[in-house]
């Protein structure tokens, strides 16, 4: 019996990395990438790539999956159907959020959040904390010790009631950041705007979830993204904008960054493919489906996302996958209502199509090359949160994340999905790829057809220092 070279070999694959296209064999050997090259020895398993293109395994690095909510709302996805939902869509590692609520420690949130994730993971999995309640105990010792452990990057909210910081508390806790060389990641919306504004469209009886996106303008998220970046910039330390929507927001990044300050951007296939007009024309109560927050903007706003995704303006592009149902009680009608805008929980599914939408109508629709696309759905995510090279990058030592691409015809019906959610808000668009392999460490889970996973053998992942940082002495 002659012992194979490698475990599996893929055959003349166009490999697609973050700076470079070329055609290869990709050889793994336990689970990792061992060898790059032409003719390489027989593998005991062989997949012909020829005339496909392979990149690295999605790195989504901004979803949520099973986040405690405050009854009857729950989150559609846990670990075991978001993550096998991701990897349909050739996402390979995934980054949710274990969430401290306000009065808990950040200790037992992880604890909770590890609970949850155990067993039921499909893909491998780290962990962004989101700090509501910087305590003295927090900032002094449970961070510090958290960011130590791997857990290296955190989320401040400056709206929702129940996680938003004041300026002082933000100051404190980019504080923490920087001493300990942690990424943070600030949701940028105006509170007070926000409430004073839903307050008038409600006393005029404006309560249908179109008005979602009159109570959160463009303005809104302009000045908390100014202040923001005004905040971090007293700190002095760098900090990554998440889910960006459109000019307002673009122009104080781009602004601070002129300006010689370190400011990361991230935007997500909502703000390319959803306009304001998708939360209804009228009264209708169907576009709650879109509701999520910032909300999607107009065409022209879209036009500025895609130039930002290509200049260099945004480093991550994530899903923001927050699984609601439509229907339901747990869901965006709660108590089985149709609520006013402000009660309809925030978010829409897309851990599965944010690689497919981008592919089909950034990189074959040829706005996007392929290595700009590999940049920003796997390695600038992995590199913002201390994930890279081991994952997001096809290279000798990494992990053998991989999709390969099927160039086909397709239209995206929710039926055709592997999350909990029962909508997805790119119904009957048209689509140009999916993918037709999604391989794990090695292992197909995903053949195009089934999905051949299993919960539990995602891995946890303790993240290193995010090398968008400075490096620390
Ligand atoms: N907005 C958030 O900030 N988080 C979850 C989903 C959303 O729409
Ligand atoms: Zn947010
Ligand atoms: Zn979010």
């Amino acid at each position: 019996m002659t012992a194979h070279a490698f475990d599996l070999v893929l055959r003349h694959a166009r490999v697609a990395t973050a700076s470079d296209v070329f055609e290869a064999d990709i050889g793994i050997r336990a689970g990792r990438i061992a060898q790059l090259g032409n003719d390489l020895p027989r593998g005991e398993r062989e997949i012909d790539a020829a005339g496909r293109v392979v990149t690295p395994g999605g790195v989504d690095a901004h979803c949520h999956l099973d986040q405690p909510m405050a009854p009857p709302l729950r989150m559609a996805d846990d670990f075991e159907t978001g993550t096998r939902s991701a990897a349909c869509g050739g996402t390979t590692t995934v980054i949710p959020f274990a969430a401290q609520a306000k009065g808990q420690s950040l200790r037992a949130a992880v604890a909770d959040y590890h609970h949850r994730a155990e067993g039921r993971a499909s893909v491998d999995y780290a962990f962004h904390l989101i700090v509501s309640d910087p305590t003295p105990t927090v900032l002094n010792e449970e961070l510090p010790a958290l960011i130590n452990e791997g857990y290296t990057s955190f989320k401040v909210y400056m709206t929702y009631d129940d996680l938003k910081l004041d300026d002082g508390q933000i100051l404190d806790v980019l504080d923490v950041a920087r001493r300990h060389g942690a990424m943070a990641m600030i949701h940028a919306e105006n509170a007070d705007c926000i409430e004073w504004l839903t307050k008038r469209l409600e006393a005029a009886g404006r309560t249908a979830p179109r008005f979602h996106a009159h109570a959160r303008p463009m303005l809104v998220e302009r000045e908390a993204t100014h202040r923001a970046i005004a905040l971090a910039e007293l700190v002095d330390v760098p900090i990554l904008i998440v889910h960006v929507s459109g000019r307002e927001a673009v122009e104080q990044i781009r602004w601070a960054r002129a300006h010689g300050l370190k400011v990361f951007a991230e935007t997500c296939p909502q703000y390319l493919f959803l306009t304001a007009a998708d939360l209804g024309v009228d009264d209708s109560y169907q576009g709650a489906r879109c509701v999520c927050s910032p909300p999607p903007r107009d065409k022209a706003n879209q036009e500025v996302i895609w130039d930002g995704l290509n200049d260099g303006l945004f480093s991550v592009f994530s899903s923001d996958h927050a699984p609601f149902h439509y229907d339901s009680p747990e869901g965006k009608k709660p108590g089985g209502e149709e609520v006013a805008f402000r009660h309809i929980p925030n978010g829409i599914p897309g851990i599965e199509t944010r690689m497919p939408l981008l592919y089909s109508e950034g990189v074959l629709a040829g706005r996007m090359t392929l290595e700009k696309f590999v940049e920003l759905t796997a390695t600038g995510p992995a590199k913002a949160y201390g994930l890279h090279p081991r994952k997001g990058s096809i290279a000798i030592g990494a992990d053998a994340d991989l999709v390969v691409w099927d160039e086909r015809e397709l239209v995206l019906s929710n039926a055709m999905l592997h999350h909990a959610v029962d909508h997805t808000p790119y119904e009957g668009m048209p689509l140009r790829a999916w993918p037709g392999l999604t391989i794990s460490r090695g292992e197909v889970l995903w053949d195009g057809q089934r999905f051949l996973g299993r919960a539990g053998r995602g891995r946890f992942l303790n993240c290193g220092a995010p090398s968008l940082l400075p490096r620390r002495g």
